[in-house]
């Protein structure tokens, strides 16, 4: 039901037989783990589907930049204050390589922000929801740049070269991440009984969207199969919900918190952790634009998009200038 509710994607998977000579010289490069450049000949699916997962990743990044800017003004310490103002433009920065990465595929940064803009492009999930405490930064850090890792890690050997390559300098950034957030938070969990349990209620509120960040079960991944296929993708998002599953928990324990999730054990048979069941209303009621705090992170995107408009003015003034100059010069 849901996979109908978001399919936008390939609906069909070409047998090689069905390629044309081009679509299967194409694939067996991406077989072969040969990177695809921008001026190659690429099916028309796999620019569009790049084009897609690159921007929404993008839009993530700069999105994401949102809830932890709401703590920079506020962070406990003049040390805590300038690590999250580096992390932040971090994310920025993030969103720059992608955005040019996405551009090598013809599209304009303009056109990409004009859809975040108007609402139409989608961005990770996980931003909408709201930064209530101090607690709250280091739960990101832990778990949603952990999840961000767990996924993007992989993804370095993406098919794509530009993306694959922007990938390897941002996962080394964001285990820098994770790890300032890792930080902050074990300084709560030891901390006060207070402080321990403002841990402990960001882990409550950050563990369930967290999985969510992966995307829906295998079973209604519309895009999983094709990307994968594509290696646009190279793990299902299944298997990297359990991954990070298998990886967090331990972490929580040594924290001295506690996963809410009654139904999570160790599994001795499968070598993995057992967990509850997504609440999986909640995520496409967000990916729906209906998330606690969709209408609010849209609003101050566009605020921020048109408050910058005399910057963009000025540098296009700025680049007539300079050509007529030339163009005189050159007269
Ligand atoms: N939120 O068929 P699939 C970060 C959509 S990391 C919203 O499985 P696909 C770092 C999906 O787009 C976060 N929408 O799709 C940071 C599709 O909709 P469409 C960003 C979601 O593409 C940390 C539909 O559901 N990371 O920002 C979500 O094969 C801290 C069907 O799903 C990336 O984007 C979701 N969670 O797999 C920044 C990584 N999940 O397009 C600041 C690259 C699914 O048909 C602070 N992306 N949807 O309308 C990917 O790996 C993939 O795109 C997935 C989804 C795994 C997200």
């Amino acid at each position: 039901m849901y996979a109908q509710m978001v399919k936008t994607g390939v609906d069909h998977i070409q047998s090689k037989e069905e390629m044309s000579p081009e679509e299967r010289a194409f694939q067996e490069r991406v077989d072969a783990d040969i990177k695809i450049e921008p001026k190659e000949w690429m099916p028309e699916a796999y620019r569009k589907t790049l084009i897609r997962q690159i921007s929404q990743h993008a839009h993530s990044e700069i999105i994401g930049m949102q809830p932890e800017g709401n703590w920079i003004t506020r962070a406990p310490t003049l040390e805590r204050k300038a690590i999250l103002l580096a992390k932040v433009q971090d994310e920025a920065g993030h969103g720059l390589y992608l955005y040019c990465a996405a551009e090598t595929l013809g599209v304009s940064r303009d056109e990409l922000l004009e859809q975040l803009n108007n609402g139409k492009a989608k961005y990770s999930s996980i931003f909408n929801y709201p930064t209530l405490t101090w607690a709250d930064i280091g739960a990101i850090g832990w778990l949603v740049d952990g999840a961000a890792i767990m996924n993007q890690v992989p993804l370095q050997r993406c098919s794509y070269g530009p993306y694959s390559r922007a990938m390897i300098r941002i996962c080394k950034e964001e285990s820098f991440h994770q790890r300032q957030g890792y930080d902050a938070l074990t300084k709560l969990a030891q901390g006060t009984p207070e402080q321990k349990q403002m841990a402990q209620d960001a882990l409550n509120r950050w563990w369930w969207p967290s999985l969510m960040m992966f995307g829906p079960s295998d079973a209604e991944s519309v895009h999983s199969a094709q990307s994968m296929r594509w290696k646009i993708k190279i793990n299902s998002n299944d298997e990297l919900r359990q991954k990070f599953v298998d990886q967090t928990v331990p972490q929580a324990e040594y924290l001295g918190l506690t996963v809410p999730d009654p139904d999570l054990k160790w599994n001795a048979e499968r070598g993995h952790y057992d967990f509850g069941e997504i609440n999986w209303d909640e995520f496409y009621q967000v990916i729906a634009g209906n998330g606690p705090c969709n209408r609010q992170r849209l609003r101050t995107r566009v605020k921020a998009y048109e408050e910058g408009q005399w910057v963009r003015d000025a540098a296009d003034a700025y680049a007539a200038k300079k050509a007529a100059r030339a163009k005189a010069k050159a007269a």
